[in-house]
């Protein structure tokens, strides 16, 4: 039985308007519902910038809880490309089979540990320590800064009664100010040193850059990727068949992994700031609005994905905008898709069932939608 359904939550605005409107602390965001609309948008990186005020073009806006621009996603080209190409291969890192190897050490350990039939929370003792772990390899620092890290909770800047917590993110602040300045004095071969040393138009990267691309990087890749596990998890406790049909064909863990993005798109949206009066989906959209790109919409267009509601784990053509679209493509996505893959290959070698005992679902509502992203909490006994 379907206990654990993702259900789509813009079918009827996507199919009537292409377009809803939302409120987010006096600064409404028009969200662009359609795949073709939002890759659309997403190219046209002059009518709807990028580098607005430091968390304006996140939803919801961040702008009273932060600064720091966050890069190089907050910045629009040129520039953003020059900022990217810093880091582009360093974050190509998790291809490499030594990478993979760690990984699948790492993933194989947290899973034998569950195997012993007693039921654990999934959320917090589960996918947020092999989230944190894993995030140790792509900075290449110690396995154990991922203690600091898991206690910080699923979200940086969310806890569990705040969507805008200013004190949770001076956490993370304090700790990279303290971290750029240990690797200045000991450099090493992690993303910190890297930071440190590249040039950048001719100069060393500042302070407040180097934070904000490593704010980016712990922000960016931590809700969205314990999500994704979790969801996982709840996807194969429903449908077991396909845990036994990736044990028989691990080859199709690769598109498993792709179809699991759309079908949970662990981002809803992200926005985009007007710099002129424009159209989108027939709709007049001003100067200096905001609008959104609902990736989760988008994925779930039956204009491109046949029968958009059902998992196929062996989907073909799959042009999921998961991570984005167009020049601010998920920078994490390598990592994320290893940690992903690298999950599922793990649960398809060592775990026959997976039994949801209780749960507590994590909806985002915005009045005129609600949106099922994941969980709280999730409740599950594993049989080896
Ligand atoms: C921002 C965002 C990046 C934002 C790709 O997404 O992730 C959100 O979780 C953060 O709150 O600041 O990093």
């Amino acid at each position: 039985m379907d206990k654990c359904p993702f259900h789509d939550a813009f079918e009827n605005a996507r199919k009537e308007n292409g377009i809803l409107e939302i409120e987010d602390q006096n600064d409404p965001v028009k969200m662009v519902l359609r795949h073709k609309d939002v890759r659309r948008t997403a190219h046209n990186w002059k009518t709807f910038k990028s580098g607005a005020r430091p968390g304006r073009i996140v939803v919801p806006s961040e702008v009273n809880i932060r600064d720091t621009r966050q890069i190089p996603f907050e910045v629009d080209p040129p520039e953003h490309k020059e900022y990217r190409s810093l880091i582009e291969k360093w974050f190509r890192r998790p291809l490499n089979a030594e990478y993979e190897s760690k990984l699948q050490e790492q993933i194989d350990r947290a899973v034998d540990k569950v195997l012993n039939g007693d039921p654990i929370e999934v959320v917090h003792d589960f996918a947020l320590p092999i989230q944190s772990e894993a995030l140790t390899f792509l900075l290449n620092v110690p396995f154990n800064e991922s203690a600091i890290w898991i206690s910080w909770g699923t979200h940086v800047f969310r806890s569990s009664d705040n969507p805008l917590d200013v004190d949770k993110a001076n956490l993370l602040y304090e700790y990279l100010d303290q971290q750029i300045e240990h690797y200045s004095s000991h450099p090493g071969e992690d993303l910190y040193s890297l930071l440190l040393n590249v040039v950048f138009q001719g100069r060393n990267l500042s302070h407040e850059e180097i934070k904000g691309i490593l704010i980016l990087t712990f922000a960016g890749g931590r809700d969205t990727i314990i999500n994704a596990l979790t969801n996982t998890i709840a996807y194969f406790s429903d449908y077991p068949s396909e845990l036994t049909r990736i044990k028989k064909n691990p080859e199709l863990i690769p598109t498993a992994v792709e179809e699991f993005i759309r079908y949970f798109s662990p981002l809803t949206q992200m926005g985009r700031v007007v710099t002129e009066d424009a159209e989108v989906a027939g709709e007049r959209i001003k100067e200096n609005t905001r609008v959104s790109l609902c990736w989760a919409s988008a994925n779930r267009d039956d204009s491109v994905f046949e029968h958009p509601n059902k998992v196929i784990i062996d989907r073909k053509m799959n042009p999921h905008v998961g991570f984005g679209f167009s020049h601010h493509k998920c920078l994490g996505a390598h990592h994320a898709r290893q940690v992903l893959k690298t999950f599922i290959s793990a649960l398809s070698r060592k775990v026959t069932k997976i039994e949801a005992l209780d749960f507590e679902e994590n909806i985002e509502d915005w009045k005129v939608f609600k949106r099922k992203v994941g969980y709280h909490s999730f409740q599950a006994k594993f049989n080896a």
